[in-house]
């Protein structure tokens, strides 16, 4: 705390007391008042920005920027995910913008109850998107203003660092294992094994559908069959050449229908492993209580959650194992904190989703969360590039296979606005997201 921003303290304890005409007792049921004599002084919102970047032409970033009354203190929130920047990009400026300017940034949960229901229409991934970013900036700003990395505020840590997989993927059993022991090497005990992309298209013969015409030509094609028939050899060949020790899972990615993802998951149970991810679409989410009367394989799943609906049955059913929840899409840290201790009661542990479409700011505010709940699981993680850190300072770093936070006051990462305007979002960004096909052109999920 610098010297000038403790004599505002003073000075607004001492101008609201005079105020009142030395009248203490008055003066001390304003809001205002009690901030003051705590020695804070009341701090508003005064400006609300969406950030786009997309460095290393991944995935387009979307940060959102909250500046306040008090000179130089601001918070940075993730609201990256949903694959529609713009609409994100409108909901913060467009619409939280105006709701947030000039309201106190003290009272966060307030904020964030009544920006929830300031649509009515509430729950979708672009509206929460954009209320995250808000929800993550105020953390952020008051783990600053508290002068402590923002696990502190979360309770302090319950463990040194955060314990992440990494995604191994190789085409064939040998190509993966190479890449299996690449991370071994590099300290990871929990490595996710994909054969090829997810539903490992590759293995898919005759995409019929191209020949007639049928969708467009960019479209990809699989078929369950290859996939469920492949994936357990992939597994028995892992287990075999790298050993009993190393953790290994797998994302399912919502390709195959119910019945098949029901028997993959019993016979990938004999290669134990740590979770199968997305087993079903969360469309189908009522068949997770079958999954569990045939198999003790853990299943994680979330990642596509918007609505608490989708999440208090599974997490109180004890239907999964880990819950997978992308932290912007369900509005920030206020919601996820809430999502982690009903989990606790459940011993339903976090993997909060992790991939390169969440923006560092967001793996930041995962890894603190991790370090404060007892009920983490395990953490995926991602690379980030040389241009990502360009824009992105204080990113988290990886050492063993743990992920460490920056220790300085918040989550430790700011954006540098500069620098990401030099990696604007390319133009073909829409078509990030391929439609998968089966032979005969069906539509596959996601
Ligand atoms: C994962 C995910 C991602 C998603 C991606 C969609 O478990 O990491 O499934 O890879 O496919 O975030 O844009
Ligand atoms: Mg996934």
């Amino acid at each position: 705390m610098n010297q000038e921003s403790s004599m505002n303290r003073r000075d607004a304890v001492r101008g609201l007391a005079l105020g009142a005409g030395g009248a203490l007792e008055s003066a001390g049921n304003s809001p205002e008042y009690q901030q003051a004599a705590r020695g804070l002084p009341p701090l508003r919102i005064t400006n609300v920005k969406a950030i786009l970047t997309c460095p290393n032409n991944i995935r387009t970033l979307v940060v959102v920027k909250v500046e306040t009354s008090e000179p130089g203190l601001y918070g940075i929130g993730c609201s990256t995910g949903s694959l529609r920047p713009y609409a994100v990009r409108s909901a913060v400026e467009d619409y939280l913008k105006p709701f947030a300017q000039n309201k106190s940034a003290d009272n966060i949960e307030d904020l964030w109850q009544s920006a929830y229901v300031s649509s009515y229409w509430r729950n979708g991934p672009v509206l929460n998107s954009a209320l995250s970013g808000l929800d993550q900036a105020l953390w952020d700003i008051k783990a600053k203003r508290a002068n402590m990395p923002l696990y502190h505020l979360l309770g302090g840590k319950c463990r040194f660092a955060v314990d992440c997989y990494a995604h191994a993927g190789g085409r064939t059993p040998e190509e993966l294992e190479q890449n299996v022991r690449r991370y071994m090497e590099q300290g990871y005990r929990h490595v996710r094994i994909q054969l090829g992309g997810y539903g490992s298209g590759h293995l898919s013969r005759n995409a019929h559908f191209r020949e007639a015409g049928f969708g467009s030509p960019e479209d990809e094609h699989m078929d369950p069959g290859p996939y469920v028939r492949a994936t357990p050899k992939a597994f028995e060949h892992i287990r075999a050449k790298c050993g009993e020790e190393v953790e290994l899972l797998h994302d399912i990615h919502e390709r195959i229908p119910p019945l098949d993802a029901i028997n993959l998951c019993k016979r990938l149970e004999p290669y134990r492993p740590y979770f199968i991810e997305d087993p079903f679409a969360p469309e189908d989410i009522g068949y997770f209580h079958l999954l569990r009367q045939q198999t003790s394989t853990p299943v994680a799943m979330g990642e596509l959650f918007n609505n608490p609906h989708e999440w208090t049955g599974l997490i109180t059913g004890r239907l999964i194992d880990f819950i997978r929840i992308h932290i912007s899409q369900i509005g920030g840290l206020s919601p996820a904190m809430k999502v982690a201790r009903l989990a606790e009661w459940f011993n339903v542990r976090t993997a909060w989703h992790g991939p390169a479409n969440v923006s560092p700011v967001g793996h930041a505010v995962n890894a603190h969360i991790d370090l404060a709940i007892r009920n983490f699981g395990i953490q995926e993680r991602v690379e980030f590039g040389e241009q990502t850190r360009e824009v992105f300072s204080g990113c988290p770093a990886f050492r063993n296979g743990y992920l460490f936070v920056n220790e300085a006051p918040g989550h430790g990462v700011d954006v540098n606005e500069k620098a990401a305007a030099k990696f604007p979002v390319p133009r073909d960004h829409a078509g990030w997201w391929r439609q998968v096909r089966r032979a005969d052109g069906t539509s596959v999920r996601p």
